[in-house]
């Protein structure tokens, strides 16, 4: 099928996470590079092992392939390989998450995967004209303290991001956890977006509107289990990045034709679509948009109203 008017429709991605954007391919270069032994025997091998049952045995995962990344060359390589897969896709914006815990908890300092990531998107901005800009996501499964001493270390930083997020392990792990953390950033004007509703309940989406004031909801695919919340995000057009390829892999849906973003666009919410975790999920933005077309039955109109949306949900 001809998708040259899909991949050239203008699009902005607002739900990535860089470290999901790590190719077996490179995961194995910076190995190589940086002396680490991984524990599968080749690419073939470890793309073999991207079979999930829920978000945790994918977190597993990720971190684990994180620790890849050590240099500040490292962020900069990922973020800049990121972007070359955007321009190919017709992606003209994009605001990323990266997990500083993710990187500090191993020892790597703040700045160091900062600035390898600053540094791609100053040159994808000036190279590729990608325009857009960063959010720092604190790791949900770790403590309010844990959090308030990274938002700490960044504000030296305050400049290199706009807004601050949410995402890892979500049941069990409320928003309200970080109601204190959130006021904090806000109070700093920093912008606020958090992961809810994706495998937590509709309560979760409720706490990130009312305790978090975030600006937009990472999923929130679960909204629709709870009317009025969808005539709350109705209301102020709240904006959902959704992520089809992601919600099928993690098994929030048996399967794609059973996804609801289709059912929340026609109702009028400003539902997006992101891929997440690229690298694990079986592809990017485009990617994405074929599997809603070939298998959901989202139509040409849909998907320019799909790109529309996330252009109109940008923060930067
Ligand atoms: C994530 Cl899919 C997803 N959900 C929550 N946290 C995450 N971090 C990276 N990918
Ligand atoms: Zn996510």
């Amino acid at each position: 099928m001809n998708d040259a008017w899909l991949n050239a429709l203008p699009k902005a991605e607002l739900h990535l996470h860089l470290e999901g954007a790590l190719e077996p391919e490179l995961m194995f270069a910076l190995a190589r590079r940086n002396g680490i032994e991984l524990p599968w025997k080749d690419v073939d091998a470890l793309r073999q092992a991207y079979s999930f049952n829920n978000l945790q045995e994918f977190l597993d995962l990720y971190y684990q392939g994180a620790n890849v990344l050590r240099t500040e060359q490292d962020f900069y390589d990922l973020t800049w390989a990121y972007l070359q897969r955007c321009q190919a896709q017709g992606v003209v914006h994009v605001e990323p998450f990266f997990d500083p815990q993710t990187h500090t908890g191993r020892g790597i300092p703040f700045e160091v995967a900062l600035n390898g990531i600053t540094g791609a998107l100053r040159d994808g901005r000036e190279q590729l004209g990608i325009t857009g800009g960063l959010i720092l996501s604190f790791l949900r499964h770790l403590s309010e303290d844990d959090a308030f001493r990274t938002l700490e270390q960044a504000m030296p930083f305050r400049d290199q991001f706009f807004a601050v997020g949410l995402d890892s392990s979500e049941q069990g792990h409320p928003p309200s956890k970080f109601e204190r953390v959130f006021a904090k950033a806000r109070a700093e004007g920093l912008l606020a977006v958090a992961h809810a509703g994706e495998e937590g309940p509709p309560e979760y989406i409720w706490q990130a509107l009312d305790l978090l004031k975030v600006n937009r909801i990472d999923h929130g695919v679960r909204a629709a289990e709870d009317p009025k919340l969808i005539d709350r995000l109705l209301d102020e057009q709240m904006p959902l990045t959704v992520c089809p390829l992601s919600n099928i892999k993690l098994c929030v849906f048996p399967d794609m034709a059973h996804h609801n973003i289709l059912e929340l666009l026609e109702r009028g919410l400003n539902v997006s679509v992101n891929s997440d975790d690229p690298s694990y999920f079986g592809g990017y933005v485009l990617e994405n948009f074929q599997a809603l077309r070939e298998e959901l039955g989202m139509t040409e109109a849909q998907a320019r109203r799909l790109a529309q949306n996330s252009l109109d949900a940008r923060l930067v």
